[in-house]
């Protein structure tokens, strides 16, 4: 997962301390005889301080993901819960601490040759240093914060896939269950107690993934906040065909008239391709639907999987396709 590889922020209190720690240490190991070898140490004490401040910095802005790069799906996610430009802003202040800190402590070591105390002109040094890292303190905090919380985003594969809707109780689960190779896995979802659950299976070969989602496509859009909104928004760059579900029995608890209201709003919000499925036909007859299946006792469920599988559009041909290597040249 693209948010998994991003290490802890450190703050500027753990950051101050791990890097003066291993710059007493570069120090302990110098041998003090001269005046030369004095600056020597002071000189390799302030050089450790600040390529340990330097490196933890750039590596904190390198692995941050770029989120013009990431996928829309992720890219939409993470910014429900992050802001990304204020994310943005934040690591170019770690950039520009990192810059400064090279800079100064290359200045600094200049003046340590000159002078006639380059302990003094070390402590000098550390103590710009020092400001500098706690001016940041704030923008530490903020990224460690978002790398928390980017963190724990569904695992979604981008292979092609079905997202599932429906009013509670029509058989979503079931229908998941029922065409998964293994039990479904929970990923967590922003906003959502349940999750979604994602199931695979297979078909010439290709492997398709099912999403099963509760608590999200499962009540009329009207009556979502805009969080919720934009949650649910996130799945259209995952999904590539839509099953929509319906139980005319209405044993799930909602009129027939709800059901078809909340697949009218679906329709409206998510421009997939979109299969309407009647369930639970070994409980009534179900004509007038498009296709219909029971997921208790398996009727009609394959045959709605061809029906998806034919409806997922063929994968958009690739931007720069390789370039094939030139072999058995002609001889002359
Ligand atoms: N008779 C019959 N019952 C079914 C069928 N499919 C599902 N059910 C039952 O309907 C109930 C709800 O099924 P679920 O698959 O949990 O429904 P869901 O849409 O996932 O519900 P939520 O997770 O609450 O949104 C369960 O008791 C199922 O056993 C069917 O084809 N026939
Ligand atoms: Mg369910």
């Amino acid at each position: 997962m693209i948010f998994e590889k991003i290490p802890t922020v450190l703050t500027s209190d753990e950051l101050l301390d791990k890097a003066f720690r291993r710059a007493a240490r570069a120090r302990k190991g110098k041998k003090i005889v001269s005046r030369k070898s004095k600056e020597k140490a002071e000189e390799s004490m302030l050089l450790t301080a600040s390529n340990i401040l330097t490196d933890n910095l750039s590596n904190s802005v390198r692995r941050f993901p770029s989120f013009d790069q990431m996928p829309p799906f992720y890219r939409d996610l993470a910014d429900i819960i992050v802001d990304v430009d204020e994310m943005r802003m934040n690591l170019s202040s770690l950039q520009w601490a990192g810059d400064k800190i090279k800079d100064l402590s290359r200045k600094y070591v200049g003046i340590m040759r000159t002078s006639e105390d380059p302990s003094f002109v070390r402590r000098q040094a550390i103590g710009r240093i020092s400001s500098i890292i706690n001016s940041i303190d704030i923008n530490l905090r903020f990224l460690n914060d978002a790398r928390n919380k980017l963190r724990k985003l569904p695992e979604i594969d981008m292979g092609p896939s079905i997202v599932v809707a429906g009013y509670p109780n029509v058989g979503k689960s079931s229908f998941v269950s029922h065409v998964s190779s293994a039990k479904p896995e929970i990923a967590s979802y922003p906003f959502t107690t349940k999750g979604l659950a994602v199931g695979h299976f297979t078909r010439n070969y290709i492997r398709y993934q099912v999403i099963d989602t509760p608590g999200l496509l499962d009540r009329p859009l009207e009556e979502r906040n805009d969080i919720e909104l934009q949650a649910i928004s996130a799945l259209k760059h995952v999904g590539k065909v839509m099953l929509y579900i319906i139980d005319p029995s209405e044993t799930c608890g909602y009129t027939l008239d709800k059901q078809m209201h909340l697949l009218d709003g679906i329709k409206k919000q998510f421009s997939m391709p979109t299969l309407v499925v009647a369930n639970k036909t070994d409980l009534k007859d179900t004509g007038g639907y498009e296709m219909s299946m029971s997921t208790l006792t398996g009727d009609g469920v394959d045959a709605i999987l061809d029906r998806l599988v034919e409806m997922i559009p063929p994968p958009e041909p690739e931007i720069n396709p390789p370039t094939e290597p030139e072999i058995n040249p002609p001889l002359e």
